[in-house]
């Protein structure tokens, strides 16, 4: 029997996710849950969707959709784009797509438009690139933004006493809702950790590959883990975001 691994934001760290994967030491029958982001970031954006595509090839592959993943496929599919996506890792895929011809990039827009929002398994797991807000659950959204750019579930279950049961009454509705969620989004950085972080029963797995961080994958029935090296290291010569 294969594992099911979730893998975090990975930000066009083509070089960082080639050595989780080798880490990992996938094999053929692994299921890999991505969280999203994929791209804006290290110069490998384009080369990390088109590294995805190929791999689906391989082994059963869930594609969650990020932010970043919303914007550049607007991009992609417009030509339009904001100041601020720019300055957020926007410029760098915009950069990657340079050589890229139109038939390679109508290929990654299949892909973009293919990605989910959310994800749940046979066993209630729950995988989104950011979170939701509706009590009632993800089906009950009423803006499909919530599931890349929520950050609130995250920061509740920051602000959780985690002593609390799962069968108080004031135990947050959301949790109570699924077995357990896989989350990226916020690096854990921001709180001062380098590996995925439990919060009650939310796992988060961005470690800030846009950063200063790894890219980390899960084995979300065991919790162990692997890491690349903190990406900015493959990249010695970009800015990357900062
Ligand atoms: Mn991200």
């Amino acid at each position: 029997m294969g594992r099911n691994i979730a893998i975090g934001d990975i930000h066009g760290g083509l070089k960082g996710l080639i050595q989780l994967l080798r880490r990992v030491d996938i094999k053929p029958d692994d299921e890999l849950i991505f969280l999203g982001d994929y791209v804006d970031g290290w110069s490998d954006s384009a080369n990390v969707v088109s590294y995805l595509i190929e791999l689906a090839k391989q082994n059963t592959c869930i594609f969650l959709r990020g932010n970043h993943d919303d914007l550049t496929h607007k991009w992609l599919q417009t030509g339009n784009f904001n100041e601020k996506w720019l300055q957020h890792g926007g410029q760098s895929s915009i950069d990657a797509y340079r050589n890229f011809s139109v038939e390679e990039k109508q290929e990654h827009i299949n892909f973009f438009n293919q990605m989910l929002n959310y994800y749940i398994d046979k066993e209630n797991r729950m995988f989104v690139h950011a979170g939701f807000t509706n009590q009632n659950g993800p089906e009950a959204e009423y803006h499909e933004t919530a599931f890349y750019w929520d950050r609130t579930l995250w920061e509740m279950t920051l602000a959780l006493d985690l002593k609390i049961e799962k069968s108080n009454d004031f135990y947050p509705k959301r949790l109570q809702l699924f077995k357990e969620i896989f989350i990226g989004h916020t690096p854990v950085t921001r709180i001062g950790k380098t590996k995925p972080v439990q919060r009650a029963n939310l796992w988060n797995v961005d470690t800030g590959a846009a950063f200063k961080g790894p890219i980390s994958g899960i084995d979300i029935n065991t919790k162990e883990f692997w890491q690349s090296d903190p990406v900015y290291n493959l990249y010695p010569d970009e800015e990357g975001r900062n």
